[in-house]
């Protein structure tokens, strides 16, 4: 078998081997423009649109990937020297795995050498969907307040350089402007970050944004811009370089950047796009009046509980997220916390079964073939605890409930942002607020609570008594026993 590289020439030959699309490349147009083409997007949205293309009416909803930051442009040259085309390689609890060639993905723009065309492709007649991946931490939220925040120095240079932006919100923010001038009619916003009420959010975050920088475009974008809030689902790990060499190993395919995730797939969208939208439940996304109870379980019991597995399980000296769910003390700490403290706050949405899905959610973590990077999940905690676990605390503390398991997490990571794991090896830490995690972090060794001082995290929670003592409870017992036997203990009770 000779080894082929991936792009559109070697597409026929390498349909013998792989499925590749079937529609004609060429005829597809972007109808929508995405911000973020990390893993999680080309296993995910990307993958949806390829199938929705299959059925060749489709033509118009092609995607335009946007690479916001410099810290991008590997995958940006990677995607125009493979024509966008990358393979999605689906891996089954059980081992067996598929390939496909993803075709969606026909325009790639990178904004910091040519934010211009970023802003005139956002602006474009047929662009009717901006859909974004651009992280929790991505929307500039000020957790104390739940305001947005004006004082970051990003958001000052767009607002003063409002040709060469650096934000995602100063180059929505053009790209409105510009499609009210040029008359290119309405556009939806679709935001597809792990936030509760994520459209709300962006929504909140954009037109605060708008109303420092742009406020004659407020009206406008009141009657053309719509903001449904969705749910996403799909466990895709950071590619890795055997990913790469078993792919050509195996099916002889040369591709610089391929993407590995579970089978597992799940969408949810509110059915509000203002400027129409492809017919995606023809290949399984919902549609539906009200996300909330879809997000608010999948933040709560997933998302939640990666936090949890990875923060314990990265103290431990583990480096994948099914090793520490199989150890069997933190796979009952994580069961523990589910039940008692998330389950609770989640029992009044109607037709959801928990029960199945904390089930499947185990067995998820649990699939030895994806090798879920605790790295990766334990990146931007900083952006994550306010997202996943703390809403859960705040919701126990209204009814007097446990908050012990989830003390002992936050516990944890205070611990873990010291740098170090238990074996004294030292832990590789992403995180946008490093730095000043790490202050607190510091603190906390003489003065446990002092971390909780950490506003941009714990905004007002960090006044609750009953938090803080856990807090500090749970601290000082890592720290003396070590987090296995303190697992262990609250495992019993
Ligand atoms: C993870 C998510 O980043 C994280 O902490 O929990 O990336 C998770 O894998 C996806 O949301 C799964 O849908």
């Amino acid at each position: 078998m000779t080894n082929l590289i991936l792009n559109n020439s070697s597409l026929k030959e390498l349909s013998a081997r792989v499925s590749v699309p079937q529609y004609n490349r060429e005829n597809v147009t972007a109808g929508i423009v995405h911000v973020g083409v990390g893993g999680f997007h080309r296993a995910h949205e990307a993958m949806y649109l390829d199938q929705l293309l299959h059925d060749f009416s489709n033509t118009k909803w092609g995607i335009c990937g946007v690479a916001l930051l410099s810290f991008d442009q590997k995958i940006y040259n990677v995607l125009k020297e493979q024509d966008g085309l990358y393979t999605l390689v689906v891996k089954e609890l059980d081992g067996s795995l598929t390939k496909r060639v993803i075709g969606s993905i026909v325009e790639y723009l990178f904004a910091p050498d040519s934010p211009r065309a970023v802003i005139e492709k956002m602006a474009n007649p047929e662009v009717k969907i901006i859909t974004l991946t651009i992280t929790e931490g991505g929307y500039n939220l000020n957790e104390a307040t739940g305001e947005f925040n004006l004082d970051n120095p990003q958001i000052i240079h767009d607002s003063q350089n409002a040709s060469e932006p650096k934000t995602i919100f100063g180059y929505l923010t053009q790209a409105l402007k510009l499609r009210k001038e040029q008359n290119s009619g309405p556009v939806t916003i679709l935001s597809c970050d792990n936030i509760e009420g994520n459209g709300h959010v962006t929504k909140k975050m954009l037109l605060s944004y708008i109303t420092f920088a742009e406020p004659d475009l407020l009206n406008w974008i009141e009657s053309n811009v719509s903001f449904p809030n969705s749910m996403v689902d799909r466990i895709t790990p950071a590619t890795v370089a055997s990913d790469i060499a078993e792919l050509k190993e195996v099916s002889g395919i040369e591709d610089q950047w391929p993407v590995v995730c579970e089978s597992f797939q799940q969408w949810v969208i509110e059915d509000d796009f203002i400027a129409g939208r492809p017919n995606l439940e023809s290949v399984g996304v919902q549609f539906v009046k009200n996300v909330a109870p879809f997000e608010k379980m999948k933040l709560g019991l997933l998302n939640a509980g990666h936090t949890v597995v990875g923060t314990l399980g990265s103290l431990v000296g583990y480096s994948t997220i099914d090793e520490a769910v199989t150890d069997p003390n933190i796979g009952a700490f994580l069961a523990n916390y589910l039940d008692v403290e998330v389950t609770p706050i989640l029992r009044d949405l109607e037709g959801m079964d928990l029960t199945a899905y904390k089930q499947t959610l185990i067995k998820r973590f649990s699939n030895i073939y994806i090798k879920d990077q605790i790295d990766r999940i334990c990146s931007e905690t900083s952006a994550k605890m306010p997202k996943f676990i703390l809403p859960t605390v705040t919701e126990q503390l209204k009814s007097n409930n446990d908050i012990a398991f989830a003390s002992f997490v936050v516990a944890a990571w205070a611990v873990y942002s010291l740098g170090y794991n238990e074996k004294r090896e030292t832990i590789n830490i992403k995180d946008a607020l490093q730095e000043t995690v790490f202050e607190y972090a510091q603190l906390a060794q003489s003065n446990p609570k002092a971390f909780l001082d950490l506003e941009a995290v714990f905004g007002s929670l960090r006044h609750s008594e009953i938090f803080s003592d856990a807090f500090a409870k749970a601290y000082q017992n890592i720290v003396s026993f070590g987090v296995e036997k303190c697992i262990i203990e609250m495992n019993k009770n």
